[in-house]
């Protein structure tokens, strides 16, 4: 007979716990709230709506639908490439349901998603797979991605615009750290929480003066 095989997840990742999804959420929305009021956005709003002179309300035009979380290793049920291998590491298996605090450097903005960029301690790392940076990158992206420091891809996706998938937070956050790398920032505006900066085409980073934290739990998820 054989052995039934244990079911993998549909993902793991660090979980916000519920207070602190709140949390982070009205601290979010508070600067959607003031980037689609500056001249700076309003100048390129037709990369959001894809008329000039129309207005775009932020806080309507993201959605999010699953529990704040930034993914370490999407399994897709054991479908994705190394999903098994990486359920089966002693750090993930020591791991799970253990609390972690996650550092959230900056936020993004595009006109697919509205992510935070997580910096990975050390130890934090040993849960980020190889290679999950690049996973998915377009060719075109990818000699670019190369050179930046791994885990540059960890994030939380805050919300994505209608039809998005938010697979497209990563990639959109690779895209701008890799534009900045070459010095293709645009405007700089100073707000509040840091530096905002337009990279093209319907791109805003804010690099926040001061880390945002989150109490987290390392956890997997299925639907
Ligand atoms: P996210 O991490 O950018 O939010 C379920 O879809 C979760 O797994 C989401 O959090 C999603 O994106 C992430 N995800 C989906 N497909 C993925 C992929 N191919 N690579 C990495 N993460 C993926």
């Amino acid at each position: 007979t054989q052995q039934k095989e244990p079911e993998l997840p549909f993902f793991f990742g660090w979980f916000l716990l519920p207070e602190e999804e709140e949390r982070i959420k009205c601290a979010t929305m508070d600067f959607l709230k003031t980037l689609d009021t500056l001249e700076a956005f309003k100048e390129h709003i037709s990369e959001f709506t894809g008329e000039a002179e129309k207005e775009v309300d932020l806080e309507q035009y993201f959605q999010n639908a699953l529990p704040l979380h930034c993914t370490t290793k999407f399994c897709d049920y054991g479908k994705a490439e190394g999903a098994k291998e990486y359920a089966e590491l002693q750090v993930v298996k020591e791991s799970l349901s253990k609390s972690d605090e996650l550092s959230v450097t900056a936020l993004i903005v595009t006109p697919r998603t509205f992510g935070a960029r997580v910096e990975l301690t050390e130890t934090q790392m040993k849960l980020w797979p190889e290679g999950a940076d690049k996973e998915g990158v377009s060719p075109a992206l990818l000699p670019s991605i190369e050179s930046l420091p791994a885990g540059s891809r960890a994030h939380v996706t805050l919300g994505c615009s209608a039809g998005v998938e938010s697979v497209q937070t990563g990639l959109d956050l690779l895209e701008i750290l890799a534009l900045q790398k070459e010095g293709k920032e645009g405007t700089q505006v100073e707000m509040e929480l840091g530096t905002l900066s337009y990279l093209s085409e319907g791109r805003w980073f804010l690099a926040l003066r001061e880390p945002i934290t989150a109490d987290t739990t390392f956890s997997s998820f299925s639907d």
